[in-house]
């Protein structure tokens, strides 16, 4: 019997502050403006995936939670050929190596996600896929390196190779080369910041993100405006907010991004819906906790679906909490289960 290699690794969850929205490249999987998120913690939601790789193999395949998923698909490909390069330039370079390039790759891949989180996977799911097979080919290119491998699975995907703050910076070759990840912060220098999630569906979204962004791009006249001009000068702020801990301006942008992003998917034609009346319910409970607080103190972003995150800083965790979980008795289509989720992850 053939000898079989394998490596586990597990990558987290990222929501993100300034939002990725439209495509630059579809072969590349380039974004039309740089994004920012924060990594939630692996200890409540997380991919680990198991790579492994024989010459007993007959094909590629992968196992999400249980049930075989398709690799055919240019994005996976995409990932290994890029993999299997850099695995192969090693190979080429120490004869001794076993030729691990050659052999066909098995993923098993699981969610720890609550079961009703219904919150995006494939950012955590095409990183744990890259850092995976990177570990069981022994690669030594670090996480930003990898990320640019990630993108091509999925964008929001080389956000989440790194913990903390990061941003996504869009690039500007041709090639996509330099259309990567890098950290803006560690865990370590903001470490109060924690997210909330509010469920308020857990069904699987109308329109997914690759669709939704192409039409937006080809459809919304505020779409320009939102990549060339508002989101730039948002990264800028953004970074610096988290330079100097600044939760009030972190949430004046997180909330703008959000409403901004949700504003070119209602500009599309046909208009898209993520955030629905419960999703609005959110905000209005945010907003009251702010004018009540006095100053910002909580701040809720919207992905593509109807789902609150909702950051704050721990100081103010019994409040919002508290609200939250107030409110949760009165607004219909709120899940009376809302996780709490730190940021924190090892750096
Ligand atoms: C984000 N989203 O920045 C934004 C906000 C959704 C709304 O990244 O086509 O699944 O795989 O590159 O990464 C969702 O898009 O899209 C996303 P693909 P992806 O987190």
């Amino acid at each position: 019997m053939a000898e079989i290699y394998h490596a586990t690794a597990t990558a987290p969850v990222n929501i993100a502050v300034i939002k990725y929205w439209g495509k630059a490249s579809t072969k590349l999987n380039t974004p039309t403006n740089s994004s920012l998120s924060v990594t939630l913690s692996q200890d409540d939601l997380r991919t680990i995936t198991t790579a492994s790789c024989s010459a007993s193999f007959d094909s590629d395949a992968l196992w999400l939670n249980g049930a075989p998923h398709d690799v055919s698909n240019a994005r996976s490909q995409a990932c290994f050929a890029e993999l299997r390069a850099l695995r192969k330039a090693k190979e080429d370079q120490d004869s001794s190596l076993p030729p691990l390039s050659s052999y066909k790759l098995h993923l098993i891949s699981e969610n720890n996600f609550p079961t009703a989180a219904g919150l995006a996977s494939s950012a955590a799911g095409f990183a744990a896929f890259v850092r995976a097979i990177a570990d069981l080919y022994e690669l030594e290119e670090t996480p930003t390196q990898l990320s640019r491998i990630a993108r091509q699975g999925s964008g929001s995907a080389c956000r989440s190779l790194f913990g903390g703050y990061v941003a996504w910076e869009k690039g500007s070759r041709e090639d996509g080369y330099d259309s990567i990840a890098v950290q803006v912060a560690p865990e370590s220098h903001w470490p109060t910041m924690r997210a909330a999630v509010l469920v308020i569906s857990d069904a699987k979204k109308g329109v997914s993100s690759t669709s939704g962004m192409q039409a937006t791009v080809a459809t919304s006249t505020l779409f320009p405006n939102r990549a060339n001009v508002i989101v730039p000068a948002r990264m800028e702020a953004m970074k610096k907010a988290i330079a100097e801990k600044d939760f009030e301006g972190f949430a004046e942008l997180t909330m703008a991004d959000s409403n901004s992003f949700h504003a070119v998917c209602l500009d599309t034609i046909p208009p898209i819906f993520y955030m629905n009346d419960s999703s609005r319910a959110a905000v209005r409970v945010v907003e009251e906790i702010n004018r009540c607080a006095g100053k910002k103190v909580a701040a809720y972003t919207f992905d593509a679906g109807p789902n609150a995150v909702i950051y704050y800083d721990e100081a103010n965790e019994d409040l919002i909490l508290g609200v939250l979980k107030k409110a949760t008795d009165h607004v219909t289509g709120w899940s009376d289960k809302y996780s709490r989720i730190s940021p924190k992850v090892p750096d």
